[in-house]
Order: C-alpha cells, then sequence, then structure tokens
C-alpha cells in the first residue's frame, strides 16, 4: 500500500459530452458555483465530441465568460473511454492536482463532490459509489440489473476490489494518472473504466468509496449502446490473460526508465 497523501490545490472535473446541451446548461454553473473547502479550487474540463446539438459552442461561451472553464474539442464521436483521456491530459497540463470524471446528465450529481475531495486525504483515488452502504440506484429494475451484472462480472474475473468498479464518478490523484500510460489503454467505451481501475488497483494505489445515489438522466438521450456489453467481455478477457501471464503495460517511457 502506498501511504504518504499530500493535500490538494486544484480539481479539474472533467465532463465528457455529446448532445448534452440541456444538461451542461445546468451542469456548468452548479460546479462552479460549489465549495469543495478553501483553498481547493474548482476547474472544469468540457470535452465535446462535436456535439450537433451545439454542446461545444455553448461550452465556449462558458468558457470565453469564466476561466476556469476549459474545452476540448473533438472532430466527432469517438468515444467515452478517448473522450476521459483528452480531459485528463488537458487537467494535467493545466495543473490540477487531482481529476474528477463525471458524467454530464445529473447522475452523478454535484452534490457528491465536496464529500468526495474530503475522502482524498488517505486516498489516491474516490469512487463515488452506489454500491455500499448509503449508495443506491434509481434506475429502472433491467437497466439496476445489467449494471449490477457488469460489476459482478469485473469483480469476479479481474479481483477488483472495490464494490462499484464500473462507476465513472471518480477522483484521481493527479500521480495515479501520472503512473499510467494512459496511450496504452486499449479499451474506448465504457469499459475503459474497468481497465483503468485494474491498473489503479495493479499499482497498488490506495482506493476509497463514498456513497451516492445514481439517479436517471432528466434530460437529452442515452449513448450507451447494447455493443457495450460485449466489449465489457472484451476487456474483462484481455486483462484476465494479463494477470494470468503476469505481463504489465509498459509505456516507452517507463520502459526507457528501467533500463
Ligand atoms: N465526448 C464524448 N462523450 C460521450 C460519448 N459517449 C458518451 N458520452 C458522455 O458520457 C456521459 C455518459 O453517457 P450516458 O449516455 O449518460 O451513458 P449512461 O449514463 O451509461 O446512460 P444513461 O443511463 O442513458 O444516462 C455523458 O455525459 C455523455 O454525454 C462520446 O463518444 N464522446
Ligand atoms: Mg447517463
Amino acid at each position: 500500500m502506498r501511504s504518504n497523501t499530500p493535500a490538494v490545490n486544484a480539481v479539474t472535473v472533467v465532463v465528457p459530452t455529446y448532445n448534452e446541451l440541456e444538461n451542461i446548461q445546468r451542469l456548468v454553473p452548479q460546479l462552479l458555483d460549489l465549495d469543495i473547502g478553501r483553498p481547493t479550487t474548482l476547474n472544469v474540463c468540457v470535452v465535446d465530441d462535436n456535439s450537433p446539438d451545439g454542446t461545444g459552442a455553448y461550452a465556449d461561451q462558458l468558457s470565453a465568460s469564466d476561466p476556469r472553464v476549459g474545452v476540448v474539442h473533438r472532430p466527432g464521436k469517438m468515444g467515452l473511454g478517448t473522450a476521459y483521456v483528452a480531459g485528463m491530459r488537458y487537467a494535467l497540463a493545466h495543473g490540477a492536482d487531482a481529476v474528477l470524471t463525471m458524467d454530464a446528465d445529473f447522475s452523478h450529481h454535484p452534490r457528491y463532490i465536496p464529500s468526495m475531495v474530503a475522502r482524498l486525504p488517505g486516498a489516491d483515488l474516490v469512487i463515488g459509489s452506489r454500491y455500499v452502504a448509503g449508495g443506491q440506484v434509481l434506475y429502472p429494475l433491467p437497466r439496476r440489473m445489467l449494471s449490477r451484472s457488469a460489476n459482478a462480472f469485473a469483480r469476479i474475473t479481474l479481483g477488483l476490489h472495490p464494490n462499484d468498479c464500473t462507476a465513472g464518478f471518480r477522483l484521481y490523484r493527479r500521480r495515479v494518472l501520472e503512473s499510467i500510460p494512459l496511450d496504452l489503454i486499449f479499451s474506448n467505451g465504457y469499459s475503459f473504466l474497468i481497465e483503468m481501475l485494474f491498473e489503479v488497483q495493479q499499482r497498488r494505489w490506495i482506493v476509497a468509496e463514498v456513497p451516492i445515489i445514481f439517479e436517471d438522466r432528466r434530460y437529452g438521450q442515452s449513448k450507451i449502446s447494447r455493443n457495450e456489453i460485449l466489449k465489457a467481455v472484451y476487456t474483462c478477457v484481455r486483462l484476465t490473460a494479463r494477470r494470468v501471464t503476469g505481463r504489465h503495460m509498459v509505456s516507452k517511457t517507463e520502459f526507457v526508465r528501467s533500463k
């Protein structure tokens, strides 16, 4: 287990978006109004994939009126996993000590962010967790069952310890992201979350969970496809093979360093 846990001064919230105009109009102002405990500052990075509904253009307006808001534009819908990576890279390049990822649709409510930041001392990754005491999922039953099964499958096949392994509501310390060669993550969609957690656990970073109540989106449409289930299974199989063979991802820079 790794131990020393310095205080964080700057948190960047990464919000991937695809057609989330109604949500982003509400979410970003709420994020900027949050009190996450002085002297920690909060910045926002919207990663938009050229949303036809104008989410990206709206995010640009927010950015022009408040320097705490940044926008990463990508030319088309390229998947949630690479959107997270683009946002993480932006945040690290702009001096973030910690990076929080969340959905735009209020399933991850900003009200939980202060408790996630407060949990960071003593942890390297904090998960906004649906599956610890006090957590809950307010989805219709079939979606709840799907979510539970995906989570159980990932935990069992990969030996992951956290209760909620598929949550996108996460707060990573900078050093955690710097320890993982993000360019070598192979999962692009929602299974990116499973692969990232696997890499975090492999490196023995300390993971904490704080309970959240996950609500269904009120505005806009879901982007998750049936394909994501197959992709998650593929991710688990590929990572299991890596576990069994004892081969871990090594980036070119790590390789050079270790020679
Ligand atoms: N930039 C980018 N964002 C994406 C992409 N796919 C999904 N998102 C965003 O990722 C977040 C999660 O997507 P959702 O469609 O809410 O997925 P979900 O929460 O599993 O599904 P719902 O239950 O319908 O909400 C949202 O903020 C989306 O706008 C993508 O390809 N690119
Ligand atoms: Mg959602």
